[in-house]
């Protein structure tokens, strides 16, 4: 083949967010698009991350991706590349690229540098919805700020891209094909999208216990991929290798456009599930599952549930913790940290203190977490936002959350599947709280707000902050009952590896008695701006954790919507999304 340089001139709205660009299918369809971003991640990293490279380039499989990764290859060759992974017909999991990048052994002996994983995640699909790129790197975890930073300055000044004449090639058949030019030649290698993250799987939990409790007749199991890239690994793992009903997995076909559905795990876009588990108003006669679970577009996220029961995720990584050492095998020698998103709640906190395991809050994003664990500081770790992950990747991994919490039911009902009472995911969780209190937490959504006004809303907050006085005067203006509020500030992080620093990072309320009020702008979305405000409060007592948590939380959301002036800079009465 031969290569050309084409000319082409720059685009003002390629800045990654929290994870990657993302944008809306036709604003990637215009020409040149993404061929300049491509370039300038290209150009971005050193030379020998682009020379004789081997980058892995797939997604969750939707709309626009099969054109991209054409795209993608011919340029890789273009560049001086020396192969392409792709996983077959272009799907891999956010966290199967992780594993890819990390284990895989290429058909010739070659190991990944790196990979473009093609995603927007939790967003719809479809010729009118939204695609996404971000760069992974050769540990397998997201480029740090650094990198994506110097991606970002490239893409105002870019005058032209590297690209091959190669004819598109066959992502559906596993194998090889092989190219030459001048310098040489050019493989694009396929191959089992699953295959190489069941061998970590099972690397890392007793796939023998699991099946024990998924083939057990008391032990009623679903799964909903919500038609994301999860369907492509959920029969393989859950059915073929753990022994649960096929009848147990919901919308595990992988689709362009998911459907039309909203592939976030949460409980209002995963309206099936819900109800399947028996929350929501559906009250059907059939009795729901003990165990439910779902995931995003790319995998990455999980919402697990119980029989009537959800799980905050929040929660969810702190009773990982917990029970990792006697639940699962790759963590049996002990932990070597956990960590979690200044959102997220202290729940996590409190498990670390009491195991005394050495404990770290970052910014939001999974690309913080990835220095810790490269440091050997961080095994487990989460975010409220339905993501949880350890260490054996360097992403959050919905369905390894899936298969840690399948270890502590089998690990607790080790003794009972033959007969004894089960323990259930809500026992765990009610147990949790009574050894270590309860995180009440919530979430307030307010999808597609008017960027400016969002702004202007996070402005006032932060010049609020000045004066303590004038919050607490608010705030007991609003509710005499809640405790003052003795701090607040602008969350900025110190990577304690690399001491690289990250501002604005958040706003935070924190009170007397251990409340917190967090305000953030949004960094995924496409459109307009996101405001997310997370809102939480500790009990300690046994007796008052069974409260409904929007009950508990109410007085401190009244105070929240009155000290932003929600109302007043949004127009909106209610959030888009409650979690
Ligand atoms: C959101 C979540 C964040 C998560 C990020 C990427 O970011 O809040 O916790 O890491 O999505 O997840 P933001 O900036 O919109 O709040 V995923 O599954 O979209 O890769
Ligand atoms: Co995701």
């Amino acid at each position: 083949f031969n290569v050309s340089r084409v000319e082409t001139t720059p685009f003002g709205d390629q800045k990654p967010g929290t994870s990657g660009l993302r944008k809306k299918v036709k604003v990637f369809k215009q020409p040149n698009y993404l061929q300049n971003f491509v370039q300038s991640t290209f150009n971005a990293l050193t030379p020998q991350n682009v020379r004789g490279a081997t980058l892995v380039v797939s997604g969750d499989g939707r709309y626009f991706s099969k054109d991209a990764i054409q795209i993608i290859t011919k340029m890789a060759a273009g560049n001086g590349l020396r192969r392409v992974w792709v996983g077959q017909n272009g799907l891999l999991s956010t966290p199967a690229v992780s594993a890819v990048i990390r284990e895989r052994v290429g058909v010739d002996g070659s190991k990944a540098t790196g990979a473009f994983i093609l995603t927007a995640s939790h967003n719809p699909g479809g010729p009118n919805e939204d695609f996404g790129i971000k760069y992974n790197m050769e540990n397998g975890g997201p480029a740090p700020e650094g990198i994506t930073d110097k991606i970002y300055e490239n893409t105002k000044t870019i005058k032209e891209y590297l690209t091959a004449d190669l004819p598109d090639v066959d992502i559906t058949t596993i194998g090889v094909t092989s190219f030459s030019w001048s310098e040489g030649q050019f493989d694009v290698e396929v191959f089992d999208s699953a295959s190489d993250y069941i061998k970590l799987m099972k690397s890392i939990f007793d796939f023998e216990s699991i099946r024990k409790l998924l083939s057990s007749p008391k032990f009623t199991f679903c799964y909903d991929a919500l038609h994301g890239v999860a369907g492509a690994y959920a029969k393989r793992i859950f059915v073929e290798e753990l022994g649960a009903q096929e009848s147990s997995l919901l919308n595990c076909v992988p689709k362009e456009d998911f459907g039309g559905g909203h592939p976030d795990p949460n409980l209002t876009y995963a309206k099936e599930l819900v109800a399947r588990m028996g929350l929501g108003k559906s009250n059907s006669e059939v009795e729901p599952p003990e165990f439910g679970a779902a995931a995003d577009g790319d995998a990455d996220r999980n919402m697990v549930l119980g029989k009537r029961f959800f799980v905050t995720p929040s929660d969810s990584v702190a009773i990982i913790a917990a029970n990792a050492v006697e639940a699962i095998p790759y963590f049996s020698a002990g932990l070597k940290g956990v960590a979690r998103s200044m959102p997220t709640s202290a729940a996590l906190d409190v498990v670390a203190k009491s195991l005394n395991l050495k404990f770290f809050e970052v910014p939001t994003g999974w690309k913080f977490f990835g220095n810790l664990m490269d440091a050997g500081l961080c095994s487990v770790c989460g975010e409220e936002s339905f993501g949880t992950g350890s260490d054996h990747i360097r992403e959050k991994d919905g369905i390894w959350a899936v298969l840690a919490w399948l270890s502590i039911l089998a690990y607790k009902n080790r003794e009972n599947l033959g007969g004894g009472k089960l323990v259930t995911v809500e026992d765990i969780v009610h147990n949790h709280w009574a050894t270590y209190g309860r995180h009440y937490y919530t979430r307030y959504d307010y999808e597609n707000v008017d960027a400016g006004a969002a702004k202007e809303l996070m402005a006032c907050l932060v010049k609020l902050q000045s004066s303590l006085t004038e919050v607490n005067e608010i705030v007991s203006g609003i509710q005499s009952d809640v405790s003052k509020v003795v701090h607040a500030d602008e969350f900025e992080y110190k990577d304690p590896v690399d001491s690289s620093i990250s501002k604005h990072q958040g706003i935070r309320y924190l009170f007397e008695d251990g409340s917190r009020l967090v305000f953030r702008l949004s960094g995924t979305g496409s459109e307009g701006a996101t405001i997310r405000l997370y809102i939480e409060q500790y009990e300690k007592d046994p007796s008052k954790t069974g409260r409904d948590s929007q009950d508990a939380l109410a007085p401190l959301v009244a105070v929240a919507l009155g000290l932003s002036k929600m109302q007043e800079f949004t127009g909106r009465s209610a959030p888009t999304v409650i979690t």
